[in-house]
């Protein structure tokens, strides 16, 4: 159950455009695997469990627990995907730093809405941007259910603000996004990912399709980033742990790369 390499052109397309495609990154075998797992959470679980959303919510969210050895979804903690990480970010050293699971039903049965655009940064407390999210397709789904998608270089504007609620139209705020390229749709496979970075604009369309649209999202981070003291909506479950100024060293943040570090 291994993650693949990405490829120098597939770094490149990150750096330049602050997100990339990565089809077939993880096999079948292994998004059936964290489908599974994502089912069983389901039945078990509450959605939204930590309240995230404070209006309509664009998606049922659920923490995952990929840094437990046990999870099924531990895989995807292998030395391939830090190594991965290290090379689309260009740092030395990366950190595991959540895994969360996004369940966005149809929006006919009235339950679901648009994920808004934003950016990751202002929700992370860190003192730098090197940070990405690996959104991962748990099954097969078209692009009209609702499928990430990004502002092409919207990471070289700087952090723009928090909006995870759809406190602001940052479209309407920051003009400058609409003459950006935004990727463009496509139908994602099982184990087909996208990366994108904490700077990125990204959000989604509602699920116009008659099935819950399943993704898993693993996050990655600069092992060499300090935490600033913000009560950062990322770390809100580890918060009490956490010391202004500090590496995040801690066992619900381990390091993936380099490995015997
Ligand atoms: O899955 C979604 O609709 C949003 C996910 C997202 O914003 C993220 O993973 O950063």
């Amino acid at each position: 159950m291994k993650a693949r390499k990405v490829t120098p052109g597939e770094v490149a397309h990150f750096r330049t455009h602050g997100w990339v495609h990565l089809p077939a990154y993880i096999p079948r075998e292994a998004a059936a695997q964290l489908q599974d797992y994502i089912i069983a959470k389901e039945q078990r679980e509450q959605s939204n469990e930590n309240k995230v959303f404070t209006g309509d919510a664009p998606y049922d969210w659920r923490l995952g627990d990929a840094c437990s050895p046990d999870s099924p979804s531990h895989f995807m903690l292998s030395p391939e995907t830090g190594e991965n990480v290290a090379r689309l970010l260009d740092v030395r050293s990366v950190r595991f730093l959540k895994d969360e699971v996004m369940v966005k039903k149809p929006s006919s049965g009235g339950q679901h809405i648009e994920t808004y655009y934003h950016q990751d940064f202002p929700a992370l407390g860190m003192d730098r941007s090197s940070h990405v999210v690996i959104w991962v397709s748990t099954i097969d789904q078209p692009a009209e259910a609702g499928l990430l998608r990004f502002r092409s270089k919207s990471h070289q504007l700087g952090a723009l603000g928090r909006n995870y609620n759809g406190e602001f139209d940052i479209h309407e705020r920051y003009p400058a996004l609409n003459d950006l390229e935004m990727s463009p749709e496509w139908d994602m496979q099982a184990g087909d990912a996208t990366v994108h970075g904490a700077l990125t604009v990204h959000g989604a369309a509602p699920n116009k399709t008659d099935q819950p649209r399943y993704a898993h999202g693993f996050q990655f981070f600069d092992a060499e980033a300090l935490f600033t003291g913000a009560r950062a909506t990322t770390f809100e479950w580890i918060y009490p742990k956490l010391v202004a100024n500090q590496v995040l060293d801690y066992p619900e943040t381990p390091i993936v790369y380099p490995v015997n570090r």
